[in-house]
């Protein structure tokens, strides 16, 4: 499988700047590039990237979207004086031409498509194009909002044609709403485009009505047109990933792309000055992770906007770092969606019901935007002494989203642990296992003895189970130690292994351990100092533990035919696990597995976004045939297959419905409709 990280960068694009007076276009500045390629460097994140060149897109290329007229009006702009370049600027909304812009539009496609070549031809598993002009605003015949070509949208074309490919996912999150990637698509079921953005009851730009959540699409398009409008500012790291968890992941798995490109505009982070939204760099990291698991891992991210340089630049970095196979960060602030978004986001699960298998079964009521009516009362009067002072408040804002950067990068950033993956493995491991993946010796008897006798003599009480858990130890004091992020033991009793892992990892000092547990486990931690958090995931309902905040039993039995699982891991584990922020994650997998090999992979690959990546998975002796996937999952330089998604049915989203429904109070990224009698904050 292929492996390795593209960065495409050509410094030739930041020629393409403003030579007037204009102050909505003012800030696409040649500086967004050059800057973030700088704080890339400052990382050392290039050094570990494959350089891949850009070229200039063909007139064929970029004919795939545009219209002959819309090229021969892009290309005569070449050799136009500054007046000209301004009178044909001024056909359209917000965009200026500069003698080179035809040359850096091109180079811009062109960068997106050597992008996409190198991750279908396998040369690299990923990678990230740094681009201007940016792209997703410009229409078949229209240059639009900062964008001449739409890059993403002719990049889609090309990877239908040139690999014949059959479904593709565009995820845009840029603050805007890419309308011209809507248009190009809107009735193409083979291009599922997925676009967050601003809106304000249509009040920000482009206020267009088709940017609002009852946009699903046209003739065999429909469904494949995911409009998810926010209707206030100030939306941070909960409200992304909520849309993330409740709308666009469960859709994307159902459509099981073949290739993921993100429209990846930063302008939706904090300190940006056109979407006023509050969401840290971090959450990149966890977004990009997240697309991570889709398409075998085939994702091509090509910049948009992004007009704040040091959130731009930081969040840029987040995303290579990622895309590198970094441990993810710990995400900041507090976990729960706003009222706004959460009406925006049942808004759109509603509008799609009838097209995707996932929300059948949803409850369809439309929200009148109760939390947001109130917004028309609140239109500043801008006279222009008002305007001055609020460029005044801007400039002040830049500077201190600046300093809080500087700071917030400091703390949420760590060194990486110079392994990624151990094992004290089985006999044979090392011909099975991924490369990468260290193997360790296990804790020798006289210290286990001793560990034991002092902490946990009340857990084990015989002596082969005793010697049992060398592995376990060997491995947690490597992760507790950061020397290494992850790892596996096996075990003849992993219900043991796991109640003893998560005691020492609290005598270690962590005040949230989560405990997912898969199969027959004997043994359920105590879990009242609620510093752990056990899902129970079993096949039979256990009796004699009830539910509580800190204890979820989940019964599940996956489907025999593929995956529906991720429908639990994506509606429910996920939240619940974002919800409570651990400090390490246990997995522990006992006899009489419930879920298949896939479900596990998946589940695995998908925690890695919390506790900094840190994941102890424990494995019972009987079920080592996991070990393989399950390290590959740890991993994560390859994908595990996750298998073939089957949707859910309905018991199974009823289940996840009435467990969303005891639960969501206490963890509130479960959140995703509003309800008569939920009290919120
Ligand atoms: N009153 C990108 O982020 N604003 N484009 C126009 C008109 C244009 C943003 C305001 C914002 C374009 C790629
Ligand atoms: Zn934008």
């Amino acid at each position: 499988m292929a492996s390795g990280t593209a960065l495409i960068y050509d410094e030739e694009m930041t020629a393409h700047k403003l030579l007037w007076n204009d102050p909505i276009c003012d800030i696409e500045v040649p500086e967004r590039l050059s800057f973030s390629y700088e704080q890339l460097r400052s990382y050392h994140l290039v050094e570990r990237c494959v350089h891949v060149p850009a070229r200039e897109g063909s007139e064929e290329e970029i004919l795939l979207v545009h219209s002959l007229e819309h090229l021969e009006m892009a290309k005569s702009t070449q050799t136009m004086n500054e007046e000209e370049l301004k009178r044909v600027s001024e056909n359209y909304d917000a965009f200026f031409f500069h003698p080179s812009t035809y040359h850096c539009a091109r180079l811009a496609v062109g960068a997106a498509l050597q992008l996409v070549d190198a991750v279908m031809a396998g040369k690299v598993r990923n990678g990230m194009a740094l681009v201007r002009p940016p792209g997703h605003h410009s229409q078949r015949n229209a240059a639009n909002g900062f964008c001449l070509f739409n890059n993403v949208a002719i990049a889609a074309e090309y990877a239908k044609l040139k690999y014949g490919l059959q479904r593709i996912l565009i995820v845009d999150w840029d603050v805007h709403h890419g309308q011209g990637t809507q248009y190009i698509f809107e009735e193409d079921p083979s291009v599922l485009y997925f676009s967050w953005h601003r809106y304000e009851h249509q009040e920000f730009w482009p206020s267009l009505k088709e940017s609002d959540y009852d946009a699903v699409g046209l003739g065999k398009g429909k469904g494949f047109n995911i409009n998810l409008p926010w209707n206030k500012v100030g939306m941070g790291n909960s409200d992304y990933l909520a849309a993330f968890f409740h709308v666009l992941l469960p859709m994307a798995f159902e459509f099981d792309p073949e290739l993921v490109i993100v429209s990846s505009g930063y302008d939706s982070g904090i300190g940006d000055p056109e979407g006023q939204m509050n969401a840290t760099p971090e959450v990149f990291a966890h977004l990009t992770h997240f697309l991570m698991q889709l398409a075998n891992g085939k994702l091509c991210v090509i910049l948009e906007g992004g007009y704040h340089l040091k959130s731009l630049g930081e969040s840029v970095c987040m995303t290579v770092k990622t895309l590198l196979g970094d441990p993810v960060p710990q995400i900041t602030g507090e976990m729960a969606p706003c009222l706004s978004a959460v009406e925006s986001i049942q808004n759109v699960r509603a509008a799609h019901k009838p097209y995707w298998k996932c929300l059948a079964y949803e409850d369809t009521s439309f929200l009148q935007n109760l939390s947001t009516k109130s917004h028309l009362l609140k239109k500043a009067n801008s006279n222009p002494s008002a305007e001055d002072e609020s460029q005044i408040t801007n400039n002040n804002n830049t500077v201190k989203v600046e300093r809080f950067l500087e700071l917030h990068m400091k703390n949420i950033l760590f060194p990486v642990p110079p392994i990624k993956t151990a094992t004290t493995g089985s006999e044979g491991s090392e011909y099975f296992l991924p490369e990468h993946v260290q193997l360790v010796k296990e804790m020798d008897e006289t210290e286990i003895k001793v560990l034991v006798s002092g902490f946990y003599a009340d857990l084990v009480k015989e002596e082969k189970t005793l010697l049992s858990l060398g592995s376990t130890f060997v491995i947690l004091d490597k992760i507790l130690k950061k020397e290494v992020c992850n790892g596996i033991a096996a075990s003849p009793t992993a219900a043991l292994s796991a109640a003893v892992a998560v005691r020492h990892c609290v005598r270690f000092g962590f005040q949230r351990v989560l405990c997912v547990f898969v199969g027959d486990m004997q043994m359920i931690p105590n879990t009242e100092d609620g510093k752990m958090l056990v899902i129970n995931i079993c096949e039979k309902e256990q009796s004699r533990k009830t539910s509580c905040k800190h204890y979820i039993s989940l019964n599940w039995k996956e489907d025999a035919g593929g995956n529906d699982f991720f429908s639990a891991v994506l509606g429910f584990i996920l939240p619940v696990a974002y919800s409570y922020q651990p400090n390490l994650t246990v997995v522990a997998v006992g006899p009489n597995r419930n879920l298949g090999i896939s479900g596990i992979s998946l589940l695995v690959a998908l925690l890695r976004g919390l506790a900094e990546s840190r994941v102890f998975v424990v494995i019972e002796d009987t079920e080592i045939s996991l070990m393989q996937t399950v390290a590959e999952a740890l991993v994560g330089t390859s994908t595990p297959p996750f298998g073939i998604y089957v949707p859910p049915t309905q018991e199974k989203v009823n289940k996840i419905k009435a467990l969303r429904d005891q639960f969501q109070q206490e963890w509130k990224m479960l959140q995703c409709s509003v309800k008569d009698g939920i009290s919120r904050n």
